[in-house]
């Protein structure tokens, strides 16, 4: 065993959309080599690190990742060469210390994440040990045992999602009652398919959005998914409320307007972020929904404390265009009492260091964390799972279908086995 870095290489490989993203290889000095894809988002925050693309029309319509690529292969491989693969604060510091801007304009917050990600793997691998016991290792994470993530499985999804849906972009199943990861997964999908044959009865169409979702267009409105995604949980055998819950993820930056209005078409609605809050409260108050995740636009910071002061007694209220994992501006939220949970996404901030932190900030303030996949550029990578496992998250929130989605349940279920669980 040998945990020097040797090389950090990248290639382009697709992504779920079709457009590029990056495949990154750590090559170690006794050989081993860590592999990871990365992902991006389709309705990422504006204050997120930037997915670097080459914007050269010819190639991808503009999406090409060959300046990324040549970013690890030429800038950052290089720097990499002859650290310890083992000591990954050191290792992410370099990283940030190669482009120290705060969104990683310069290199790329995909450039950076993949090394950071494929050194982590290369030592968990070099070192014979699995990726979330290296990382719970490496970190001090004190946490006595494992607690596996439940999932939360969007189960309709529309906004920037999916083409003429709810405005809404997600509707989930999340576990409330733990069984077990193998169990817990099965009563969700469970939901998922027995919410496929309510649409059908209805004629709605059973067709798919980006994250394998359903993404019915003849939905009448913001808030039928949600009857229909109860009579699914109550079909299938489960107890709204009691064995699993609704979590919603309206996206709000996406239909917040110049005008300092949310427009809801769907429902022919323009409110006000007060008016926003109310229908929030009014929904809580008739359905079994226990988390909604950006309920209010990434900048509206005034109405945040609101509507956690409204709502947040009685269900996660979680920043995830608010807060894009990042330490100052959780502080921010944390301080103006705006959340009660956070949404965990590492290529929102670019090394696996400053994601832990994230993590640690929002657990030492009592806050849920959940880990969450992206809802355009996936890719098989399973890191994601074994992060939320080291760090003992709360949730993953990943789609119910498409093989990019159900590669990361499976690899739950395979750490549940690992575990005995
Ligand atoms: C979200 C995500 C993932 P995207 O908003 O939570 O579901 O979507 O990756 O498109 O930002
Ligand atoms: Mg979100």
């Amino acid at each position: 065993m040998n945990t020097k870095i040797k090389a950090a290489s990248a290639r382009e490989v697709l992504s779920t959309s079709g457009y590029p993203t990056l495949e990154t290889i750590v090559t170690l000095e006794d050989g081993t080599r860590g592999i990871v894809s990365v992902p991006y988002g389709t309705s990422a925050g504006k204050h997120e690190a930037l997915t670097l693309v080459d914007g050269d029309p010819k190639r991808y319509k503009g999406k090409g990742m060959l300046k990324a690529r040549d970013n690890v292969n030429s800038v950052i491989g290089p720097e990499m060469v002859g650290l310890d693969a083992r000591d990954q604060e050191a290792l992410d510091e370099r990283l940030v210390s190669l482009d120290p801007s705060p969104q990683r304009s310069t290199l790329g917050g995909n450039a950076i994440l993949s090394v950071s990600l494929a050194a982590a793997r290369a030592a968990a691998q070099s070192l014979g040990v699995p990726l979330y016991s290296h990382i719970r290792e490496v970190y001090g994470l004190r946490h006595t045992d494992f607690s596996l993530p439940k999932p939360m499985v969007v189960v309709i999804e529309g906004g920037r999602h999916a083409d003429n849906s709810t405005d809404l972009q997600e509707y989930l199943v999340g576990v409330i009652k733990d069984r077990g990861a193998r169990e817990n997964v099965r009563a969700a999908i469970e939901v998922y398919l027995t919410l496929g044959s309510i649409l059908k009865s209805k004629g709605y169409s059973t067709n798919v959005g980006t994250e394998g979702a359903y993404a019915p267009t003849a939905i009448a409105s913001n808030e039928e998914p949600l009857v229909l995604i109860e009579q699914a949980m109550k079909d299938a055998g489960y107890q709204p409320g009691k064995d699993v819950a609704i979590a919603m993820d309206p996206a709000a930056s996406e239909f917040y307007a110049d005008d300092g209005k949310y427009h809801l078409r769907r429902d022919g609605k323009v409110l006000s972020s007060g008016e926003m809050i109310s229908f929030y409260e009014n929904l809580v108050g008739r359905y079994a929904i226990f988390s909604i995740e950006d309920g209010l636009s990434e900048d509206d910071w005034d109405a945040w404390p609101k509507l956690n002061e409204a709502l947040g007694n009685k269900i996660i209220i979680m920043g995830d265009d608010l807060t894009v994992t990042n330490v100052e501006r959780l502080k921010m939220a944390i301080d103006r009492k705006a959340i009660n949970a956070i949404l965990i996404k590492p290529n929102q901030c670019g090394t696996l260091s400053e994601t832990i932190a994230a993590i640690r900030l929002a657990q030492e303030d009592g806050l849920k964390t959940v880990v969450s996949h992206r809802g355009g550029g996936e890719t098989t990578d399973t890191f994601i799972i074994d992060l939320a496992t080291a760090a003992n998250c709360d949730f993953v929130k990943v789609g119910p279908t498409r093989g990019e989605r159900v590669v990361k349940y499976n690899r739950l279920m395979e750490i549940a086995d690992e575990l005995g669980r």
